[in-house]
């Protein structure tokens, strides 16, 4: 029987790759933070881009006075190998009740529109909430994906768009998700 469905390939299919590594390693235009609503670093991802970046990054993060959560803001990379950094407060888990879900998808769609306007062509994203702040993986990683479709749908200028996975489970939850959502398998 013939296949029925749409044959157009997704215009998010080959923009988007998955990848198992360390995001401060990343040589994109900008990384994404996984930050607290201070902005004054932390544990996890946040402090390792931190150590990476070097002091100069905490001093740009106090004039930005703090961030709500779902809201992202941008610095300068300093030592990264990446330009930008673009700072983002995911929601903590609470059970799924408290708009999560929403204020997760806030965060992937301010970040790309953050990038959009400096003209970023390659962003690297950690899997936000999914550490110290307890969202569930599978939850997270098709929020993500979902979020990253509909923008790479609308946006032309952003060429690449990578989730660094911290572990081999991430990075399955990734490439099923890609499969499920865009319909086609993505990595490296
Ligand atoms: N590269 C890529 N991913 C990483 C790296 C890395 N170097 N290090 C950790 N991850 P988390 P959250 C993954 O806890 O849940 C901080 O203290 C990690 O495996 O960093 O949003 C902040 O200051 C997980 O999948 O961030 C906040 O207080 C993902 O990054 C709070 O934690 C996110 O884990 C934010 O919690």
């Amino acid at each position: 029987m013939e296949n029925s469905q749409s044959q157009t390939p997704s215009p998010a299919l080959n923009r988007i790759a998955v990848i198992e590594g360390d995001i401060t390693r990343q040589r994109v235009d900008a990384i994404v933070n996984a930050a607290n609503s201070s902005l004054l670093g932390g544990g996890g991802v946040d402090g390792a881009i931190h150590r990476a970046a070097g002091p100069q990054l905490l001093e740009e993060c106090r004039q930005l006075k703090g961030c709500r959560t779902g809201e992202a803001k941008i610095t300068q990379g300093y030592k990264l190998p990446a330009k930008w950094v673009i700072h983002t407060v995911g929601p903590v888990w609470q059970g799924g009740f408290r708009n999560e879900d929403e204020l997760l998808a806030q965060c992937y769609r301010n970040s790309l529109a953050l990038a959009e306007l400096h003209g970023i062509q390659t962003i690297a994203f950690p899997a936000i909430s999914t550490g110290a702040f307890m969202f569930p993986i599978q939850r997270a990683t098709a929020i993500a994906v979902t979020e990253v479709k509909q923008f790479l749908e609308k946006n032309t200028s952003l060429e690449k768009v990578i989730f660094v996975c911290f572990s081999s489970e991430l990075l399955n939850c990734y490439l099923q998700a890609v499969r499920e959502i865009i319909g086609a398998n993505s990595g490296e």
